[in-house]
């Protein structure tokens, strides 16, 4: 049909610990990709601009206090907010890069000490990521860049088993990459892979659904 003359975009996604690199990383990724004539956005979850996301954006800066099962459908209803764009954007051949996702949703609020399964359920039926990147760093090491602003989550002992929950949800289709290294060879290794996928995209890849 019409529609699917054209290659459909590639949907990528870095997750990672506070202080990762994943902005920075998103930010080169998105100016490479257009250098190379590639139709590309970046966004970004939780999407503060909304009004979901303004809710959020208080509850993480403590200027409201929320149950943690309420603040984690919020994350999720901000993501299903932004679908139907997303798989418009998708179908229309732009390739969106992702800065956190559905594995932030359930790795944070798991470490709350809520449970796996009841939180990725509110997040069946979104659009599963072409390409997980995962930027490794230890807890330890991501502190002691610049150290962390005064948001809600950003302690080192937090992190430490958000850490430990992004290891359970990992599968073998992400994409671990080294955060300790240098910028430029952090850079290069995510550009080798987001290549390889907005080909196989472009060939016809489907689109999945999460988590399946
Ligand atoms: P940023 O610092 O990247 O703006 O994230 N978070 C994020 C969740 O708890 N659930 C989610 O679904 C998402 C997307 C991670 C702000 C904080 O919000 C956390 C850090
Ligand atoms: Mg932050």
């Amino acid at each position: 049909t019409e529609s699917n003359a054209k290659p459909r975009g590639a949907l990528i996604v870095l997750e990672g610990l506070d202080r990762s690199g994943k902005s920075t990383q998103c930010a080169k990724l998105l100016s490479f990709l257009e250098g190379l004539g590639h139709q590309t956005e970046l966004w970004r979850f939780p999407d503060r601009e909304t009004n979901v996301g303004q809710m959020i954006s208080a509850y993480l800066s403590n200027k409201s206090q929320l149950d943690d099962h309420t603040i984690h459908l919020l994350f999720s209803a901000n993501r299903w907010e932004k679908r139907s764009l997303m798989e418009e954007k998708l179908k229309t051949g732009t390739t969106l890069i992702v800065d956190r996702y559905s594995y932030s949703g359930v790795a944070f609020s798991s470490a709350k000490g809520l449970g796996i399964d009841w939180c990725k359920a509110p997040e069946t039926g979104l659009l599963a990521p072409d390409s997980v990147m995962y930027l490794d760093i230890s807890p330890e090491r991501a502190a002691e860049r610049g150290g962390y602003g005064d948001e809600r989550y950003e302690r080192v002992e937090f992190q430490r088993k958000v850490a430990d929950f992004y290891q359970t949800l990992r599968d073998s289709s992400w994409k671990i990459i080294n955060a300790g290294e240098a910028m430029e060879e952090v850079e290069k290794k995510i550009q080798e892979v987001v290549l390889d996928k907005v080909k196989e995209c472009a060939l016809g890849k489907p689109l999945n659904l999460l988590w399946s």
